[in-house]
């Protein structure tokens, strides 16, 4: 018998693993991996920014010798789902931020306490995301949402989906919204503060 209670045990700690986890508070104020991407076939044949990598960490978003760089297009109707690494809780004002690189092109975002969802769609949507951010070269833009507006307590998962819906499909080489990073703005006082609150 022994065995048997060492496994309901190991079982039951493994459960409370996961769900400490699961309700962790960020400790980074950006997204620290992608939980998964879709980006249409068509646009991923044409685009030249294509690694969804490039929406984690601070924003980066840069204009090199040649080409940009440090950004992810998303393609026409496209998203990237990125993970904050713990929950952020809504807090009074704005709580994420997208930034958004070269153009003021829409996005719509959504966010869950999972992974597999499900997922709630924030305000304000299909609105230009072009707030420009000093001192980079007209480069980088973000705009704001607030988990209040559609009435989400905590969030960890943050997905960010093209809204730009670009007329003519699979057309240009920097197809859709150009997602440079997501930042959260503030983690509840019951999970503590966050460590890296980066540029405001
Ligand atoms: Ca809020
Ligand atoms: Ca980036």
């Amino acid at each position: 018998m022994k065995p048997a209670r060492t496994f309901v045990f190991a079982k039951s700690l493994s459960s409370l693993y996961a769900f400490a986890s699961l309700r962790a508070r960020a400790t980074s104020a950006y997204a620290t991996s992608v939980a998964e991407w879709w980006i249409p076939a068509s646009s991923l044949a044409g685009n030249t920014y294509n690694d969804p990598q490039e929406a984690v960490g601070r924003p980066d978003a840069a204009l090199g010798s040649v080409e940009y760089t440090g950004f992810v297009s998303l393609g026409f109707g496209g998203h990237v789902t990125l993970d904050l690494g713990g929950c952020i809780a809504d807090q009074p004002g704005n709580d994420l931020r997208v930034y958004q690189a070269v153009s003021t092109e829409p996005v719509s975002v959504y966010v869950s306490q999972s992974a597999d969802g499900p997922f709630t769609l924030l305000k304000p949507f299909f609105e230009d995301c072009g707030n420009r951010v000093p001192g980079t070269a007209n480069v980088q833009k973000y705009c704001e949402f607030d988990l209040a507006s559609a009435s989400v307590a905590e969030a960890r998962y943050v997905r960010v989906e093209d809204a730009e819906i670009y007329p003519c499909p699979c057309g240009t080489t920097s197809e859709g919204a150009d997602l440079d990073a997501v930042q959260a703005l503030a983690v509840s006082d019951k999970l503590g503060a966050s460590d890296d609150t980066g540029p405001r």
